[in-house]
């Protein structure tokens, strides 16, 4: 009686551990035949990334030519250095739509800058001048804290630049970190508007790379990636040059659980950086940006009330290790 229990519960371990094997398998096969996920990335930290967003909100906003400016900019040469990364700073005059000529500079941290086979990510790191959304009329000139417009994208770069430092993924990886985003024509300007009043920065960098003849595999932009229950769909630009890229980026996130905040349908348009990438420095890159349907790109676009109350955590949690996944997947 004993014996003949212990056999059926033996059966019924051996059936249960074979199941169990089988369906794994099954799992893994059907990952493998949409990206072959092998290694696993270190975790990434989402308080330590916080804690970049939030230094960087302290400077002030980081309109070029301030003083807030000149020391966020030094703030982020020196954490790219001190991740070990080799680090460039691209100084350049741009002139904005309204004949304001900005002191601007994008920051490059490279790692493995020997490599051939590179990924690049990107975010821009300046801020608004004015609040040209916000409610209160009273407030549209008065530059933004740009803790997710800016200050997100950039701290989980900063994030992943420390995790890259400690280990190096196949690739070489290049974290730019593109000024005057967001220079664009205010609200009440009247002339005719232009993409290219937007993106300055990145503008300057598509023609004259921090190294002769750069080239990546593919790149990331990141934008306004730090907001409460933030959801990011395909981005139109993104599908017309990097759809490839989109559809790895958003299956590696559902396969890591970040579904709810990656979702699997058509976004909308923005002018940002990757438009300029694409088409001026011709690296299939593709955005990844807050979409919202009631409002342009998250609740506190441009206004005042883009501060770190703006940020999760979460959201910056699912966008650094989904990024980080895919980086240390390429070979
Ligand atoms: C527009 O499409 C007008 N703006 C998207 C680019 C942007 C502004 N990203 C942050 N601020
Ligand atoms: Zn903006």
């Amino acid at each position: 009686m004993k014996r003949k229990n212990m056999l059926i519960s033996c059966a019924a371990i051996l059936l249960a551990s074979l199941t169990a094997c089988s369906s794994n398998r099954k799992a893994a096969v059907s990952e493998s035949e949409t990206d072959k996920q092998t290694v696993e990335a270190p975790p990434f930290d989402a308080d330590s990334a916080y804690s970049y967003v939030q230094r960087q909100v302290d400077f002030g906003p980081r309109v070029p030519n301030t003083e807030a400016h000149r020391a966020c900019g030094d703030y982020l040469a020196q954490k790219l250095e001190a991740f070990g990364a080799k680090v460039y700073n691209q100084q350049a005059d741009l002139m904005a739509y309204d004949g304001t000529l900005l002191k601007a500079r994008n920051i490059i941290g490279a790692y493995k800058p020997e490599s051939k086979k590179r990924i690049a990510l990107f975010a821009h790191w300046d801020c608004r001048p004015w609040a040209d959304q916000d409610p209160d009329k009273r407030q549209r000139h008065t530059p933004i804290p740009g803790a997710n417009d800016g200050a997100s994208g950039v701290g989980v770069l900063l994030e992943i630049a420390r995790l890259i430092g400690q280990q190096q993924p196949a690739l070489g990886v290049d974290i730019i970190l593109l000024d005057a985003e967001d220079y664009g024509a205010h609200n009440d300007y009247t002339g005719p508007r232009k993409e290219e009043f937007w993106c300055l920065g990145s503008q300057y960098w598509a023609r004259n790379p921090h190294v002769p003849n750069y080239n990546a595999r593919f790149g990331i932009l990141l934008d306004m990636v730090g907001g409460h229950d933030a959801q990011f769909r395909y981005e139109g630009m993104s599908e017309e040059y990097a759809r490839h890229i989109n559809r790895k980026v958003w299956n590696v996130a559902s396969s890591l659980g970040y579904g709810q905040y990656f979702v699997k349908e058509q976004g909308n348009y923005a002018t940002d950086d990757h438009l300029f990438i694409n088409q001026i420095a011709r690296i299939p890159t593709i955005d990844i940006i807050a979409y919202s349907e009631e409002h342009d790109f998250f609740e506190h676009w441009h206004t005042l009330k883009d501060d770190m109350d703006a940020i999760d955590r979460n959201t910056l949690k699912a966008v650094g290790q989904t990024v980080l996944q895919v980086i240390f997947n390429e070979d």
